[in-house]
This record gives structure tokens, C-alpha cells and sequence, in this order.
């Protein structure tokens, strides 16, 4: 067990945002793990803080099982860095923290459906609660990645030695294999599925940059189910059987300085009143209610879930951009903006430093109390 003084110390200070070129050097078990040691304790809290903060969580089950779990990870962490761990023991450690967390993200989908309701029913607007629990997520969530990153990266030097960032990351190659993954998919339920095709522009040597593939991959498949979905269904409800399917048209255009994808589809747009909905995680289009043991992500292309949302995400982590484009009637592209740049760090959310706050409030209230007892003095004395 761990007091809430302990969590507040650490949640006190920011967590250090790392380069992706420190990332990449990070090749070293012992030396990583020291990081990790001092690293950790501070991301994990600063989310225990985080969720601690958020308005009626404590009426929420799911939502207190992903802070207790957070909060067991902190204490063995804290932990093993003062006693001292061995490498193995620290290894195991963060095994387990991995372990614990991996259905974290349903859990607060889950939490976050209840937490909606109670405000609802305590007075506040759906649009209302539903743009503050969006807010919370995104931050809570992009805080989570960069957690997530670390300990795979310090597992990643125990099998494979070379971590799970690639210098030489190649965003086409990755683009094809996306669009392999998307069509299979797509085949089980479409009969016409659409090819997709991948050009790329710019100097031979600026076909990679330093990234961490998995993190492009999901991003680049979760919007190429979303494009394959919408030209499948366009093509089976608006065309005849004989008629060709438009493929989808994928450019990579990169300098020295960036790397910018456009994932066109002629699918038909997204309707003007799904433009914002699609980046909530409250507004999934997928029928029937969320439930805690479906672990699994239902149908894989099933209506928007929390795969847009958490890919925009992915993409402000490794320090680039996602804007959706939609043309009424015609079809929609997708732009994912990447910087080159290896001294660019992890996207981050900040935090306020809670504490800090407290204090502030008290200060701020303090202040009221004087003004308003002056202009009482001055009323008073004007009156007299
Ligand atoms: C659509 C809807 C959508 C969402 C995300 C990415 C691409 C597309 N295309 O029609």
C-alpha cells in the first residue's frame, strides 16, 4: 500500500518528455532501467493524480479498478527502484505493469460510459459531459502511450536487443501492408473491395525516418479500414455489380524536414454531422451496449469505436498530425503530417501540478475575501 502523500510527491513533478533519438539510443538494460526507475514512478502518478481529479469518478467501478490498478503499479515500481532491484527483478516488475494495464483502455471506455451518465443525470448536457470526458481521455490516454513505450522498449532489449523504434522506418512499406491487412478484412464481408495503391514523391533518401513502426502501422490501418469500409459500401449500394471499384490512392510526399501522407478514398465523404463525432470515444456507431468482458474489438470494421480517436493520438505522440477531409458526396483523404526531425520529443500532455492548484485556489479565495472586505470598508466609508 501506498499513502496519497507518495503519489502526490511524485505527481508534483512533470514527467520528462524523451527525444526520439534518446529513444533510439536507448539500447542498454541497465542503463534504461535507471531511467525507468526515476521516469515511471512520475508518469504513473501525475495519471493517478489525473484520474483522481476527474468529477464523480469515485461513483464509478471500472473507473476506481483502472486507479487501483495504476496505483499497484506505482507501488511496485517505486519500490523496486529503493530496494534496489536486480535487472531481472525489474524486468519481471515491469512485466507485470504491462500485464495489468493491457485492458486499461476498455476499462475506461467502460468507466467513462457510467461516468457519463451520472453527470447527465446530475444536470449537466450530453454534448456538455461528453466534450469534457473526450478532453480527459485524450490527455489521460496520450499519457498512457508514452508509458506503454517505455516499458516495451526496456522488454524489447531483453529478446531482440535493437528496441522497438526503427531508424529507418519506411512509411510506403508499411502503407502496403496496411492496405494487405485492410482488403482481407474487408473480403469477408464485401464482395468488391477496392485495390489500394501507394506513390510515392520526393528524393530517394527521404523515403524513411526514425519512428516506431507498430504505432504508423496502427494509425495507417485503422484509416484504411475506415476507407476500404466506405468505397465497399458505396460500390455494393450505389453501383452495379459490374461496375469498377475505385481504388484507394495513398501519396507519400517527404523532404528533409517532413513526411506527409494523403490516404484518399471515394467512399462518399463523411456526413457533415459525423465530422466532429468521429474523434469522440462516446460515440460509437456500433450497436448495442459496451460491455466490460468483450475485450476484444467487436467486428474489426465495425462502425467508428475509439480506433480514430486513438490514432490521432499515435500520431501527436511520435510528434506529427491527423485532419480527416471530407467532400460531400465524394470521398474523403485522410492526412497524416510526420516530422523527420530526431530531437523531436514525445507528444505530452502537461499537467497541471495538482497540489500547486490547491494551494492556488486557497490563495485565490483568500484574495476574494480581502477584496470584497475593502469595498465593504469603502461602501462604508463613502456611505458615512
Ligand atoms: C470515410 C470515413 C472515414 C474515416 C476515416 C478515414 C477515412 C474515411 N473514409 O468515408
Amino acid at each position: 500500500r501506498v499513502s496519497e502523500e507518495v503519489v502526490n510527491r511524485y505527481a508534483s513533478r512533470q514527467p520528462n518528455p524523451l527525444r526520439m533519438e534518446e529513444v533510439l539510443q536507448m539500447k542498454d538494460p541497465e542503463e534504461t532501467a535507471k531511467m525507468l526507475m526515476t521516469e515511471m514512478p512520475v508518469r504513473l502518478a501525475n495519471r493517478i493524480a489525473h484520474l483522481s481529479h476527474l468529477d464523480m469518478m469515485e461513483s464509478c467501478p471500472a473507473l476506481l479498478c483502472a486507479r487501483a490498478r495504476l496505483v499497484r503499479s506505482f507501488a511496485e515500481v517505486v519500490r523496486a527502484a529503493d530496494s534496489g532491484a536486480s535487472l531481472e527483478e525489474f524486468a519481471n516488475t515491469i512485466r507485470a505493469v504491462k500485464e495489468r494495464h493491457k485492458h486499461q483502455v476498455k476499462r475506461l471506455t467502460v468507466g467513462t460510459h457510467h461516468l457519463k451518465r451520472l453527470l447527465i443525470q446530475s444536470g449537466k448536457s450530453a454534448d456538455e459531459a461528453i466534450e469534457g470526458i473526450d478532453q480527459f481521455l485524450d490527455r489521460f490516454v496520450l499519457s498512457r502511450i508514452g508509458i506503454e513505450m517505455l516499458n516495451s522498449q526496456y522488454l524489447s532489449l531483453f529478446t531482440q536487443s535493437r528496441g522497438i523504434a526503427d531508424p529507418n522506418c519506411d512509411p510506403c512499406a508499411l502503407a502496403r501492408k496496411a492496405g494487405a491487412i485492410a482488403r482481407k478484412i474487408a473480403a469477408e464481408e464485401f464482395e468488391a473491395v477496392p485495390e489500394v495503391q501507394v506513390s510515392f514523391f520526393g528524393k530517394r533518401d527521404a523515403r524513411t525516418l526514425p519512428l516506431v513502426p507498430s504505432y504508423l502501422l496502427y494509425i495507417l490501418l485503422e484509416l484504411l479500414k475506415n476507407s476500404v469500409r466506405a468505397v465497399a459500401e458505396n460500390h455494393r449500394d450505389n453501383k452495379s455489380k459490374e461496375a469498377p471499384v475505385d481504388p484507394i490512392v495513398i501519396r507519400v510526399a517527404s523532404d528533409e524536414a517532413q513526411v506527409v501522407l494523403d490516404i484518399f478514398d471515394r467512399g462518399g465523404g463523411i456526413p457533415f454531422e459525423l465530422q466532429q463525432k468521429v474523434w469522440s470515444y462516446m460515440y460509437s456507431t456500433r450497436r448495442g451496449p459496451v460491455s466490460a468482458d468483450r475485450e476484444d474489438e467487436a467486428t474489426p470494421l465495425a462502425g467508428f469505436g475509439v480506433g480514430l480517436p486513438l490514432s490521432r493520438l499515435y500520431a501527436e505522440y511520435i510528434g506529427g498530425s491527423l485532419q480527416l477531409i471530407s467532400m460531400p458526396n465524394f470521398g474523403t483523404h485522410a492526412f497524416l503530417f510526420l516530422e523527420r526531425c530526431s530531437t523531436r520529443k514525445e507528444g505530452m500532455p502537461t499537467y497541471v501540478n495538482w497540489l500547486r492548484k490547491r494551494h492556488l485556489l486557497e490563495e485565490l479565495v483568500e484574495l476574494e475575501v480581502r477584496k470584497r472586505a475593502a469595498a465593504e470598508i469603502e461602501d462604508y466609508a463613502e456611505a458615512g
